[in-house]
């Protein structure tokens, strides 16, 4: 199994939901500027869409898609979706709501929109950040066991480190939190991410 990714994108929350699951798999990254991967091959060849992440099962299929591949992951080792019959339909739910209203929210930033642009998304993504800050379970988004979509927020909230979003404080602690799990220092390390 292969992940290919871009430091510090996305696609690290797929690395660390890998390490956190203990599967065993490469990585490979991705420029996504020139749209080539580290070994010299056209990216578009993995992945059409031509963005990260995306994972090469051992299959030989390629899976792409946050919300996808972090439900598979999730699929992998049951620990990391909350539980109950209703466990993985609340999962899509955060993965969705961080995919659709909070990660599609920072375009501006890497877009390098004009300073209004940037404050009205600043704005919308703590607005929806708080809706998460508000309705955590625990130190985690379900409780007190940590699920996929946890790792996705925390990369929402490094993003908004970066950007100067002021994120509601229970996730700036909980943003503390996540840095201190090995899996996340682990994925960070080899990221070349502080
Ligand atoms: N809908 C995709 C979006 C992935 C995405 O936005 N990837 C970014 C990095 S965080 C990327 O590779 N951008 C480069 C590009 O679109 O050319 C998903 O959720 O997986």
């Amino acid at each position: 199994m292969k992940l290919y990714y871009a430091p510090g994108a996305c696609s690290l929350a797929d690395h660390i939901a890998l390490h956190e699951a203990g599967l065993s798999f490469e990585h490979e990254k991705v420029d996504l500027k020139t749209k080539l991967t580290e070994g010299g091959v056209d990216f578009s060849t993995i992945n059409p869409k031509g963005y990260v992440p995306a994972l090469t099962l051992d299959s030989g299929e390629t899976l792409s898609e946050n919300i996808a591949i972090l439900d598979w992951i999730a699929h992998q080792d049951s620990k990391l979706a909350p539980s109950g019959p209703m466990g993985h339909t609340h999962l899509l739910e955060a993965l969705a709501f961080i995919s659709t209203e909070i990660h599609k929210s920072f375009k501006p930033f890497f877009a390098g929109a004009g300073d209004s642009d940037k404050a009205k998304a600043g704005e919308m993504i703590g607005k929806r950040m708080g809706y998460l800050a508000d309705t955590l379970k625990g130190d985690y988004l379900f409780g007190s066991s940590v699920s996929v979509a946890d790792f996705y927020l925390f990369v929402m909230l490094l993003w908004a480190k970066k950007f100067g979003v002021e994120p509601p404080a229970p996730l700036v602690a909980f943003r503390e939190r996540m840095m201190t799990l090995p899996s996340v220092q682990k994925a960070m390390r080899h990221e070349g991410l502080n």
